[in-house]
């Protein structure tokens, strides 16, 4: 273990007890802050917001309702597809593995998945990565209900938390990456993240990823459109957080939720809408924007694959395609690499 430290000098270790703890990287590596993020990406003329910065406290309990709406189908189809694969997941586990997740969870979804882990092995081992502190709180429900679970939290990017488990142990591991989350990414920008994951993983790890299926316009349009407002509150939430973050005045009043289904890319577009002709200031940003009548500010993209492209994508990247798992309405995919 010590060897292991001075190999991680860029992080800094916080022990909770002997089964939890964290690194964090001593410098936020040249990740830019947030106020420049937004003034880089509103102040042009095609504005946009990373929808990375929906999951402030308010957005991240926003979201956690989504996920029990009528309308929102991704959560509780993956669920049901992740109740019914631990037979077969078996069969690509041996009795020392890691268990490794891309976002963090308390989440019905990892439960599932320690459920197998705990009972294949005596002592199991897991690594939520996350850029957001909220790790910490989810890691303290977990182990109150696994006695076996040992907790090493990594607060980063994806990548730098995946850089870092490189060098941790000779174990295999399998990584998490739920939720459709990917589909957040253009198909550039998802292509090579996938690169990026393939070449920190070592020889025989795992990955399993969900992904959201295309359907029916309409089913996906209610799914991000729901008819108690709370897709809408969640999307407005994020000028909420620009107005206290960075000192700015949206007036929420002003702007409304819209969101379509492009067939051609195969994606949800979700967009806030300017209602009027009107400007905003954002004071810690030193910015005074101007928005037309329904002018966008493009807010979240959702992408939904066909299978065959789902094989393609990650074929393409040198992944070996294990297993596939749908659900009977064909909603949405889990699929099983690995590489070898
Ligand atoms: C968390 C990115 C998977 O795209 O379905 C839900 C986010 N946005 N409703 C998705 C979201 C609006 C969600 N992901």
């Amino acid at each position: 273990m010590s060897d292991f430290k001075e190999k991680n000098i860029d992080y800094k270790q916080y022990v909770v007890d002997s089964q939890l703890r964290y690194f964090k990287p001593h410098a936020t590596k040249v990740e830019k802050s947030f106020a420049e993020e937004i003034t880089s990406s509103l102040n042009q003329n095609s504005k946009f917001i990373n929808p990375k910065f929906f999951y402030d406290k308010k957005g991240s309990d926003l979201f956690e309702s989504i996920c029990l709406l009528p309308e929102y189908y991704p959560t509780r189809t993956e669920i049901s597809i992740l109740k019914k694969l631990g037979h077969d997941l078996l069969l690509y586990l041996d009795e020392k593995i890691n268990l490794v997740e891309l976002g963090s969870g308390a989440s019905v979804k990892t439960r599932l998945i320690l459920d197998i882990f705990t009972k294949l092995q005596p002592k199991t081992e897991y690594f939520p990565i996350d850029i957001s502190e909220i790790l910490t709180e989810s890691s303290e429900q977990l182990l109150e209900d696994y006695d076996t679970l040992h907790i090493t939290g990594i607060i980063d990017t994806y990548e730098g938390g995946l850089e870092f488990l490189k060098t941790y142990d000779d174990k295999k591991n399998l990584i998490l990456f739920l939720g459709s989350s990917f589909g957040n990414f253009t198909p550039d920008v998802g292509k090579l993240f996938l690169e990026k994951i393939f070449f920190t993983m070592n020889t025989g790890d795992l990955f399993l990823i969900g992904l959201d299926l295309v359907k029916d316009k309409t089913l996906l349009e209610s799914a991000y459109d729901d008819s108690q407002g709370i897709t809408a509150k969640f999307n407005l939430n994020v000028l909420s957080r620009i107005n206290d973050e960075l000192d700015a005045d949206f007036n929420l009043n002003n702007f409304s939720h819209y969101s379509v289904y492009n067939e051609i890319d195969q994606r949800i577009e979700m967009n806030l809408k300017s209602l009027v002709s009107q400007s905003v200031i954002i004071a810690k940003c030193n910015l005074s924007l101007n928005f037309n009548k329904d002018e966008l500010i493009h807010t979240e993209f959702s992408h939904k694959y066909h299978v065959p492209q789902i094989e393609k994508l990650l074929n393409d990247v040198g992944f070996q395609i294990k297993q596939m798992w749908l659900d009977d309405k064909e909603y949405f995919s889990l699929t099983l690499v690995s590489k070898n």
